[in-house]
């Protein structure tokens, strides 16, 4: 990272770097989220779309959405356990990226994050498939200099909800939001105008203040924005370190057996058969 792009940086709250990221790398897990839904899709509608077409798959995965939303659910946590997925968020490309802007002893915030955003894949016309104006540290509650990165696995412009930031908000400090959680948006008046439209290559990344307001742009195209999130704390950021290393992310298990009754005896050892 140059000098220029540091202090860039510290003054905007973000840097759109291109071609930062090996588009293999990118490709090989878009292309296994969209073979693991297929699969899922294969059981469900009795026939496996072709991930290499993408009009064919995401039709499919509208399908998949309106005839089973459970499975579709589950599924979309799943792709957000992927090998691929996680060894990139430890990968010396990345670590480069958040080193250089000076993040001293990075360590994982919370787990990568895949979105597939589009109006299709809601319910009842909601607008959850896309986040209004937001910081990320409000969820995080992590370092001063926490980072976050984010890029699509498919060119994104404004027609297909790219993100869309306000440059140098990250220096206003923590604005006032309805809750904590995902689903919480800034309450502060805030000017359409001051948002600028962020644009990407397969490639590209965004790396950006966890203080940096931003919002999802409006996919207003027939296709899903895949998207991933990565963010990362600085385990020798004073107040982080004096604040006990605050952890605000639960991660447990549900209560109930997804399945109830399921397995009986003769399933388990047919597979140690
Ligand atoms: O990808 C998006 O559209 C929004 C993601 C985002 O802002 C977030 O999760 O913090």
């Amino acid at each position: 990272m140059s000098a220029e792009q540091i202090e860039q940086f510290k003054k905007d709250g973000f840097l759109l770097l291109k071609n930062a990221l090996d588009k293999t790398v990118i490709e090989d897990i878009y292309r296994e989220a969209r073979e693991i839904f297929a699969l899922q899709i294969e059981k469900v509608l009795g026939r496996k779309p072709d991930v290499e077409n993408r009009d064919e798959f995401e039709k499919a995965m509208y399908a998949f959405f309106n005839t089973d939303f459970d499975a579709f659910v589950s599924t979309g946590k799943t792709v957000q356990h992927t090998i691929q997925l996680h060894k990139l968020g430890t990968s010396r490309d990345i670590l480069d990226l958040i080193e250089g802007i000076g993040i001293e002893k990075p360590s994982i915030a919370v787990r990568p994050a895949m979105q597939f955003n589009s109006r299709y894949l809601s319910k009842d016309g909601s607008t959850h498939w896309k986040l209004g104006a937001h910081q990320d540290w409000r969820t995080g509650q992590g370092s001063l200099d926490s980072v976050v990165i984010w890029f699509p696995m498919v060119p994104a412009s404004e027609e297909i909800g790219a993100l869309q930031v306000i440059p140098g908000s990250h220096t206003a400090g923590l604005m006032q939001a309805n809750t904590t959680g995902y689903a919480g948006y800034i309450t502060d008046n805030l000017k359409d105008e001051d948002f600028i439209q962020t644009e990407y290559e397969v490639g590209d990344v965004l790396i950006f203040s966890a203080f940096l307001i931003h919002r999802s742009g409006n996919n207003v195209s027939p296709n899903i924005r895949w998207s991933v999130q990565l963010r990362y704390n600085n385990l020798a950021e004073p107040t982080f370190i004096e604040r006990g290393y605050p952890m605000p992310y639960i991660y447990k298990p549900q209560e109930e057996l997804v399945t109830p009754g399921f397995p009986s005896a003769e399933q388990v050892k047919e597979v140690y058969a």
